[in-house]
Order: structure tokens, then sequence, then C-alpha cells
């Protein structure tokens, strides 16, 4: 050993100095012109309040892991930080402090950063940005632009979800369980006129592309995507109302059941209730109804226990087939969003259907009768029929299938002008509009001449005022009455116009900044095609699965447009997804609940790497569970990791001096204990190098700690072969345990980073030891034998003899209960 040690590890002196080193030779700087690129992202954070915990390391420890096991494979690394700065808890928060959300927000980001900087993070801080920075938003605003001169940011008046705690308006993502996602209010229906984006002019393709994202994102994510956008097959029927002609379109999956139509229903907050208002004769009663019933939640509404109830508008419709009249109601349970807002009635065949007929005592037709039995009897029917049959009472339809019915019913539809095939999607577009101040303002004038008048891309940004005294929300934007911000000249005419007072979602602000990432100083483009192209896409993407249907379909929508306008090649921006478990604590009651500040349960960073170092806690949490699991945090945990970094400190303080010897190592000349050690090595690098690239860093570092166990035991400590491995064992820690690591690689005489090397290889020849061949029995039988290294473990011999060819036949379609595992001797799989 070269260099001074210290008997005992002491992440207090090791920590700050390779951070440092680490600085100096720009270890993390990332390189302009890559040769091999790799772009590992984890979800940027929202700086508030309060100290980065350990909840809050477990994303960022994973990535770092990816990172540094990239950099030691050769690729040249793109990974920054930044943060997604604009919001409402900013602003609440600063509310209830009484300072400015500029200054609270950049407070956090100050916290945050040093505290991710003592974590000895590998970013790029060069490149850190913050989504409330003019020189960031200027570029929001770009891009608010460019989606308006498409047509895909327009301006409507709806009735949308408001917060009346929060005072402002939610976008549908935002609203969990009829409660808003950040105060729990329960949240109401309001009209107003907002800003959206057409993101469901996408919808289809948000949906196609998800193929290709299989294999390479959590299946869960694509599945709650897809019923997300929720892509429905089915049919648009017009029915025209009597006396006007006008035409009521109805969205129905069931088309086949059009003969069984006794009522259609409107929704409440549907635009054309206008119309029906000023031509019913019942208008004070139905104002009535629509004023309760937008006192309840979307969800509320449709809830399955819930009675379904209406209100007869006194207006007729006409059947496009029979031409009988057809009673249209108001009903809370239709919902404005989806299909056209209007459904038809079948009562005989929709069991919703049956009990607002019921209630209502409307007709009920059964128009489909079982393939193989009795027309059910509407009379006596206790609920609807709702299966799939053959058509009856139907007219020219009757003894056709459900699906042929549909097919003819919509070619006929087609014929007569009044409907056809239809694709519905749950999706809705995103409404973008916040009456808060801490967001990029929409960079629209109105004008009372012209309009809506963008705001000239060049004179960009719209500067947020900072002079602002009073941002307490009422209702509206509290930028409204900042004289010197709102009042301005039209683009166009040049005479008096106001600035739109209304700012964007933060969901925008993230929707767009990996993109920034790739080149985040440029002041003429929010990114050059260049630098998109070289690093494009984020290769690894890490992050909440909490984001699954906001964040990560935004982001989706806008790459897609700006590769629709050419300004990207990629048109999907994260080729792997991986969604990390959260990290659990007990609280002072007991229970097991999610690390938060406001459960009172967190290990906050600072004092616990003062007391235990950065490269523990890794190692805890990296340990601790399948990353993609949730886990609970315990000092045993945190105990654990240290004894193992301690035990690995002592081993190279101790026998560190056979490093020396390494260059004398010849594998043509081992002895068997020292061949079994060079195997248990090889297998130690294959395992490790297949679990990153996993990302099961638990299974790699379980495996790092048998090779560490195989040398304690192993006799010769001064042999070449033990210095050698030993040499190596450092590459292979380095990724979990960065600090510690170089601290050895100098220890052992090195003088450039760990990270400047090569992540070891393992050698084909040595991967197998001795052989011993092992009978696999299913339920007691046996079924065959396997052949595995003698010392495999459980798990080897398991995976072993589930492969093998006749074992696969015997398992197939069964559930295995128990595995049966005699060491070295049998192996029976108990299955039903
Ligand atoms: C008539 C019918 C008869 C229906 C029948 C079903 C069974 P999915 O599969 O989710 O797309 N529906 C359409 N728009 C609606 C709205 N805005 N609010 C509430 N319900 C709506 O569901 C499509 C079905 O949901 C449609 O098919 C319609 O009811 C209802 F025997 O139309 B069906
Ligand atoms: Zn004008």
């Amino acid at each position: 050993m070269s260099e001074k040690k210290s008997k005992e590890y002491d992440p207090k002196e090791i920590e700050p100095k390779w951070q440092e080193y680490w600085e100096k030779i720009g270890l993390y700087r990332t390189s302009n012109n890559p040769k091999k690129k790799y772009y590992i992202l984890e979800m940027f954070p929202y700086p508030s309040g309060g100290d980065l915990h350990m909840g809050h390391l477990k994303n960022y420890a994973i990535g770092d892991v990816v990172a540094r096991v990239k950099m030691m494979e050769g690729y040249d690394i793109l990974h920054p930080m930044g943060w997604d700065a604009f919001g409402l808890p900013a602003e609440n928060a600063a509310l209830k402090h009484g300072i400015h959300p500029r200054d609270w927000t950049y407070n956090n980001i100050m916290a945050y950063r040093e505290h991710l900087k003592l974590l000895g993070l590998s970013y790029d801080w060069e490149r850190e940005i913050a989504t409330c920075e003019p020189s960031y938003y200027k570029w929001t605003q770009w891009l608010f632009l460019i989606l308006y001169d498409q047509g895909l940011a327009y301006r409507k008046s709806e009735y949308v979800n408001w917060c009346p705690n929060c005072n402002t308006v939610l976008a549908n993502e935002q609203v969990v369980g009829g409660k808003c996602e950040r105060c729990g209010t329960s949240v109401q229906k309001k009209r107003l006129e907002q800003w959206f984006f057409k993101i469901t002019e996408y919808a289809d393709r948000l949906i196609h592309d998800l193929k290709k994202l299989e294999g390479k994102w959590p299946p869960n994510v694509i599945k709650q995507q897809r019923a997300w956008i929720g892509r429905s097959l089915g049919t648009k029927i017009i029915f025209l109302l009597k006396g006007t002609g006008k035409k009521f379109p109805v969205f129905t999956t069931r088309a086949d059941t059009i003969f069984g139509v006794t009522f259609l229903t409107i929704a409440p907050d549907h635009p054309e209730i206008e119309e029906i208002l000023k031509l019913s004769p019942y208008r004070k009663e139905i104002e009535k109804y629509i004023e309760e019933a937008m006192k309840i939640t979307e969800t509320e509404r449709t809830a399955e226990e819930r009675p379904k109830t209406g209100i007869f508008t006194g207006l007729y419709l006409v059947h496009p087939f029979t031409g009988e009249d057809i009673p249209l109601w108001v009903g809370d349970y239709v919902l404005a969003s989806y299909g056209t807002g209007i459904v038809m009635g079948v009562p005989g065949h929709d069991q919703r259907d049956f009990l607002f007929a019921k209630r209502y005592g409307l007709p009920i037709k059964v128009v489909i009768k079982p393939t193989d039995g009795e027309e059910p009897n509407p009379d006596t029917m206790e609920g609807a029929f709702e299966d799939y049959g053959v058509m009856v009472n139907s007219g020219e339809f009757d003894g056709l299938s459900s699906k042929e019915g549909i097919k003819r019913i919509e070619a006929k539809l087609e014929k007569m002008g009044l409907g056809g095939p239809s694709v519905s999607y749950r999706l809705r577009d995103w409404l973008i509009s916040r009456q808060r101040y801490w967001g990029a303002p929409i960079p629209i004038v109105h004008c009372p001449k012209c309009g809506i008048v963008p705001v000239p891309k060049d004179e960009l940004p719209v500067t947020l005022p900072e002079d602002i005294k009073d941002f307490w929300p009422k209702g509206r934007s509290p930028l409204e009455n900042v004289t010197s911000f709102i009042e301005t000249k039209c683009p166009r005419c040049g005479g008096d116009a106001r600035r739109d007072p209304d700012t964007m979602d933060t969901f925008v602000d993230s929707s767009w900044y990996f993109l920034r990432f790739t080149d985040p100083k440029n002041g003429e483009e929010p990114f050059s095609k260049g630098r998109e192209r070289t690093w494009m896409p984020v290769d690894q993407y890490v992050g909440g699965a909490e984001h699954a249907t906001k964040h990560l379909i935004y982001a989706r929508f806008i790459q897609k447009v700006l590769y629709d306008l050419g300004y990207t090649e990629h048109d999907e921006p994260f080729e792997h997804l991986f969604t990390q478990g959260l990290v659990l604590m007990k609280t002072k009651e007991g229970t097991l609940e999610m690390m938060s500040k406001s459960k009172g349960n967190v290990v906050p960073v600072g004092p616990f790497v003062k007391e235990y170092g950065a490269d523990v806690a890794r190692i805890t949490i990296l340990f601790a569970a399948p990353p993609e699991k949730d886990f609970e945090w315990t000092q045993e945990g945190v105990l654990g990791a240290k004894r193992f970094l301690q035990r690995v400190y002592r081993l190279y303080v101790n026998h560190g001096e056979s490093i020396k010897n390494r260059h004398l190592f010849d594998k043509g000349k081992l002895t068997s204990r020292g061949k079994s050690l060079f195997i248990k090595y090889n297998q130690t690098v294959q395992g490790v190098k297949i679990d990153t690239k996993e990302l099961h860093f638990n299974t790699a570092l379980a495996k790092i700690m048998e090779l560490v166990n195989a040398l304690y035991i192993y006799p010769e400590k001064n042999s070449a072969l033990f210095g050698w491995i030993l040499h190596k064992l450092i590459l292979l820690l380095a990724p979990f345990a960065p600090h510690f690591a170089e601290e050895l690689w100098h220890m052992a005489g090195e003088r450039e980073s760990v990270f400047k090397h090569r992540f070891p290889e393992y050698d084909e020849d040595f991967l197998i030891g001795e052989e011993i061949e092992i009978p696999v029995q299913v339920n007691g039988k046996l079924r065959g034998r396997v052949k595995v290294p003698r010392d495999s473990t459980r798990e080897v011999v398991e995976r072993a003899a589930r492969m093998e060819e006749n074992i696969q036949k015997y398992l197939k379609d069964r559930e295995i209960i128990r595995v049966i595992y005699v060491e070295g001797k049998l192996i029976n799989f108990v299955v039903r």
C-alpha cells in the first residue's frame, strides 16, 4: 500500500476528499462530442421545503449507479440535475411564511443542491436548470406559441375542475377520487374560459406507440396509460330533435341494441343544454337540477351505487330506424366529457338504464336474446340482459348476432348520414391555465380590436413581475392586479391591450425539460437540433410510478408535437423507464408509512451523512430490496450496510499489500482451491453485470458480499490471485459505494480515478466449476436431472431445473406451491 491508511473506515474524512477530487478532474462533465452516448435521467425534484431525506435518495441513488456503471463501460454520460421550481406548493408555503415564492424556492434549491452534493451524486452541475428562470420559461412560452400556431393550444369556455381551497382550476389528472390532489378538498365544477392543449389529437398515437415501449417500460405503467387514454371502439348514432331537426349524436358500444332505445339522456353540463333550456317547458326545474348536479364530483356522479337521477325535458327525438318519439332527459350520470355527452337509454340491456327506467316508469324493450336461450320477458326481468346474443324485435336485423348486427347497423347509418363507426377516448384535452402567480405567464395579449394575439416569439420571455405585493389567490390570477404587467400594447395593432393574466400548469414546464438538458445554455433556441440528435432519447429514465398518467403522458405528447414539427428526431422521449418503489419507515405511532415530512418519519440527509456517510446511505437503500419494490428503512439495515463496508475496508487494510503481487497472477497455474476462488470471482462478475443491467442492485450487492466472504475464508491472502481479485473487487464496488471505492483504489497505489477504468469482464473459461448432477422431481416423481456447478446456491439449482425442457413440460400451466431443495442432492417442485 502506497498511501497512509487508517485502520478504521472513516467516511467523514474520505467522502469530502473524493468529492472535491471528482470536481477538480471534471469527472461528470458532459462531453460535447460523445462517441458512445448514454443519457441517464432521474425525474427532477420539486424543491419543496424541508430537508432532502432518504425517501428522496432512492430515485437518485438508482440513477447514480446506472450512470457510474455506464461510465465504467466506456460511455459518454449525460447525467443532469435541475429543479421543477414553479408551482402551487411554493406559493402556498410562501403565503404561509410571508416570503416571496421566488426566495422560498431558491432557498430550497440551495439546500437541495447542497444535500445532493453531500451524497456525491454524479451530476454535471454545469447543466443545472430551474424552470422558474426566465432563460428557461422563455422556451416554455415558446412551446406554448408553437402549439398555438398549430391550433394545438386553444381557449374555450367549459365546466372545469375547481378547487375552492387552492382557488384554482385543476387538470383531470390532478383530481384524485374527486378531491384536489394537493389539498384534499372536494373538487367542484365551474364554467370558465381556459386554455387547453389538444392532447386528444394525439390520443391514437399515444396509445399506438405504447407498443414501442413494451419490454422497456414497466408493464403496469403501459397499462395505466392505455386505460387513461381509454380508446373505445363504438358507433355514433344521430337522433334528430323533433321540430327543429337539430342533431343529437350518441356514442354507444352496443349499436345492436338500437331498437331497444326508450329514452336519451344528455349530460347536465353539455353545451347543448342552453338550446334545450330555451325550448323546454320545464326550464326552471331543469336549471335547478343542473345546479345541484354541478355541486358534486364526476366520480360521485358516476359511482355505481348511487341512484341514477334525471329530469325530463319535455322534448322528443326521432328514432333513426323506427321514427318513434324518444323522450330526452337530462341526467347527471352522463358525463359531458366522454363520447358525445349524450347516451341512448336501453333499459333492457344496460343495468344503469334499467334502474333509470324503473325509477321513472319508462318502457323496457328486449331486443337481444341469449344465443341458446329464451328471450327475456321485459315485464318480469329483474335486471338488464347485458350479454351479446341474437337480435330480436329489431325489424330487418332480426336473427343477426350482436357482432354482425353492429356492422350492418353502422353501414345503414352511414348510408342515411346518421352516424357510423366511431372511436371515443377517455383522455380529455389538457387544461393548462392556472389562476396563480408562481408559474410561466401565458404569452398572449387580449386586444379589444384584434382579439387573442400571441406575443411575437422574439419578444419572449414575458417576464413574471417580481414587484407583486398581493398574490393571494382570489379565484382569478393575482397578476390581474399588477398594472405594470397586465397593461400592454397589442403586438398587432399597437393599441391598448391586456396580457393574459394566467400562468401555465407546471406540468408544461416539465413536459420538455429533458430536451433542455441536452443544450441548457442555448439562448437562441430551446435546444439545438444537433444536441437533440446527439443525446436523445433519454436512455434510462428513473422516477415514481405516480407520474404514469401525468408527466409521462404529457412528455410523450410534447415530444411527438416537436417531432412532427421537425424539432426532434425521436418521437418517444424515454427509451427505458424504471419506476422505483417507496422508502417506508415506522412512524412514532408504530405504523409503516411512506417516509415523509408530514408523517414525521424522515431521516434527513445532512445529519445522516455526517454520522454514517453517503456510501452507507446508498448501500442501505440499494441492498434492502429490489429497487422497484417498497422497502422499510430500518436502523438494522443501516448498521448492516456500515458493517459490510467496514469489513471490506479491513480486508484491504490487512491484506491490501497483496495487490502489489497481482501482476504475478497466472490463471494457468491455479491450485484447486485457487481455481474455485477464481471461478467464484468470475461468477460474481457475470452475475453483477446481469443484475446491474436489470437494475437488480440488491442481488448484485448480495453477490459481491458472497465474494467478500469467500475472500475472508481464503487462506493464501498474500497470493497473486488474492491481490488480483482484491484489485478488481474495487472496480465492482465502485458504482455502489463510489467514495469508498475511490479511497481503496488510491490506497492500492492507483493514480487515476477508479471511474476512468473499465468495469471488470469475466473469463468465460472459468465460469463453471466442478459439476454435479441433481435429480429433479415434480410432486415427488423423478422427471429429470440437471447439471449445476458444485457449490451452486439454491437459486441457481432452481433456475436450472426450471429451464430443463422435460421439467418445463410438467410445470406448464401449473402453479408452483413450494420448492423443496435438499442441498446438492435433490430438488422437488410441489405443484397443483
Ligand atoms: C347504449 C348501450 C346499450 C350501452 C347497452 C351499453 C350497453 P365504454 O365501453 O366505456 O366506451 N356512455 C357513452 N357515453 C357516455 C357518457 N358520456 N357518460 C356516461 N356513459 C356513457 O362505454 C360506452 C358505453 O357507455 C356506451 O354504450 C354508453 O352506453 C355509455 F346495452 O350505449 B351504451
Ligand atoms: Zn390589436
